[in-house]
């Protein structure tokens, strides 16, 4: 069992993001049994899930003539704009069936203000907006953060590194990820997490 000062976060392991889902990512369900098998490694472990209203401004519905998978300026910076997914209350924004964690306490909902995505469990995509997480995991006296879940290059990445910018000692698990690898994204992601720091270890690794 891994010491309390440190965390499992399960990033968005959502049934859209699964294949068949309205943002599939190749092969999404393979995180599970080995999240699954890396949470019984850890006493702290936070869920994150995407947790979009309707009206959300990375809808792509939202900005026609614009396509899914284009990138447009937006007042906080650029955004991708997506398939509509992870909409609150519906079944493709319920955690993956199979996860088996009954002793996380926290689930993290992010993406909630229309106008303003949010890939990270941390910050907002504007930068400032907090969701309280650096601040619960301080008070529990973590100081270390494992990052695994989907994907890869969003949500995990941008959790990464605003753990980073918040102090913590980060780490993601390569092999309880997978990415969505839009025009190279999976490979700038991990350059960027590299740079920041960030260690990159197999759940054998995490768990010996
Ligand atoms: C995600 C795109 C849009 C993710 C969430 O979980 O990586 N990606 N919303
Ligand atoms: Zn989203």
């Amino acid at each position: 069992m891994k010491s309390a000062d440190q965390v499992l976060l399960v990033v968005d392991v959502q049934n859209d993001f699964m294949p068949g889902g309205a943002l599939a990512v190749t092969d999404g369900h393979q995180v599970v049994p080995v999240i699954n098998r890396l949470a019984k490694g850890f006493e702290h472990v936070v869920l994150t899930q995407d947790w979009h209203p309707h009206e959300h401004i990375s809808f792509a519905v939202h900005h026609p003539p614009h396509r899914p998978f284009e990138t447009i300026a937006l007042p906080y910076g650029q955004q991708v704009l997506w398939p509509v997914h992870c909409v609150q209350g519906t079944p493709g924004a319920a955690l993956h069936r199979d996860l088996d964690i009954a002793h996380a306490r926290l689930v993290i909902r992010k993406g909630h203000h229309r106008d303003i995505d949010s890939y990270s469990a941390f910050l907002e995509a504007d930068g400032t907006t907090r969701t309280g997480l650096a601040g619960y995991l301080r008070d529990l006296g973590v100081t270390r953060v494992f990052c695994c879940g989907l994907a890869t290059d969003y949500c995990v990445a941008w959790t990464a590194l605003d753990a980073r910018l918040a102090g913590f000692e980060v780490a993601v698990i390569d092999d309880a990820c997978r990415a969505i690898d839009l025009d190279g994204s999976l490979d700038k992601a991990w350059q960027a997490m590299r740079e920041a720091g960030i260690a990159r270890l197999s759940a054998d690794d995490v768990l010996a």
